[in-house]
């Protein structure tokens, strides 16, 4: 059992207007199938399963910013509830365009308790494009954009809203796909970023450690943001968007272990899992292992040591 058991929320949101590529709908489906609820609840967490979010009067197939912004509210609404009743909402995708509504979820309730929020963003892209960079057009590739108040956004958010997210108080980590566009913006807004060349020449441990002592200091309630393709499409086949290069499946664990320690994530995303792209059901293992190591898991009931008998040359 976990040194401290935690009341989980977990909100299905089969979100893929943000994409152009179908499938991210059965995420929540393929999350609860490869067995999230009852991993946790074997940690020794009280998980209550909200089931899946549906927007009033969304029509499926309806798309365009005004299906994105019915999404980003009913989300933003169960994140925000659930916070102010005490649990930790893990919000299951979905496209990546579902963060417009748990960060802005999030960030209302900081804002009423007077909590520093933090959001790392764990991605192989920096989802910073807005709708005039943007190459694709798709809204998956935009929310942090969004949340920091960059034009061309008007209507997504409920009303009266937040100020914006501070881009200083996001972290990309695991970036290796940046469209010219927000490459500037990511620069310009100074955003955190560890990418994958920090990642090669220093690990992920003193990046993510600094990250995470920033965050300590100030008592910041740390948002997380887990998107599949953060990880190498060889550890995880079924992501619509897959770029070479990604985290190891050793790399995520030790960051889900150290994020446990620090004992700071108060919300979680998981998103862009395509399961109708995956291969017999591995990459929603994998999602579930890793969220797993981030709720509590180890390999052994204490922190890792260096064997005192170890042989000496
Ligand atoms: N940056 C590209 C590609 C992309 C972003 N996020 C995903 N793909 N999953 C874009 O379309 O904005
Ligand atoms: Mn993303
Ligand atoms: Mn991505």
């Amino acid at each position: 059992s976990p040194e401290s058991p935690q009341r989980i929320a977990l909100i299905g949101a089969p979100i893929e207007v943000g994409t152009s590529e179908p499938g991210a709908l059965m995420g929540p489906a393929a999350l609860r199938t490869a067995g999230l609820v009852r991993t946790l609840r074997d940690l020794g967490h009280a998980v209550e399963d909200r089931g899946d979010l549906a927007p009033a009067g969304l029509h499926p197939g309806e798309t365009g910013l005004p299906a994105v912004a019915a999404w980003a509210t009913v989300l933003s609404e169960a994140v925000e509830a659930a916070l102010d009743a005490g649990d930790l909402p893990v919000a299951a995708g979905g496209d990546h365009s579902l963060s417009l509504g748990s960060v802005d979820g999030a960030m209302r309730h900081c804002a009423r308790v007077g909590q520093p929020l933090r959001v790392l963003w764990l991605d192989a892209h920096a989802d910073f494009n807005t709708p005039e960079t943007s190459p694709s057009g798709n809204v998956h590739g935009m929310p942090l954009a969004a949340l920091c108040g960059e034009p061309g956004f008007t209507g997504l958010f409920r009303q009266p809203a937040p100020p914006p997210l501070d881009p200083q108080r996001v972290h990309l980590f695991g970036l290796r796909s940046v469209d010219a566009g927000e490459r500037a913006l990511v620069r310009a807004r100074r955003v955190g970023v560890t990418d994958m060349r920090a990642i090669d020449e220093f690990g992920v441990v003193a990046p993510l450690r600094r990250v995470l002592e920033r965050a300590a200091a100030e008592g910041a309630h740390l948002h997380v943001s887990l998107d599949i393709d953060f990880l190498d499409p060889s550890v995880a086949p079924a992501v619509g968007t897959a770029v070479p290069g990604g985290a190891t499946f050793r790399e995520a664990h030790l960051i889900m272990e150290m994020l446990h320690d620090c004992a700071l994530v108060r919300s979680l995303d998981v998103v862009e899992l395509n399961p109708f792209l995956d291969e017999r059901g591995r990459s929603a293992r994998v999602l579930v292992e890793l969220v797993a190591s981030l709720f509590g898991r180890r390999i052994l009931d204490r922190s890792p040591t260096i064997p005192e008998d170890l042989p000496t040359e």
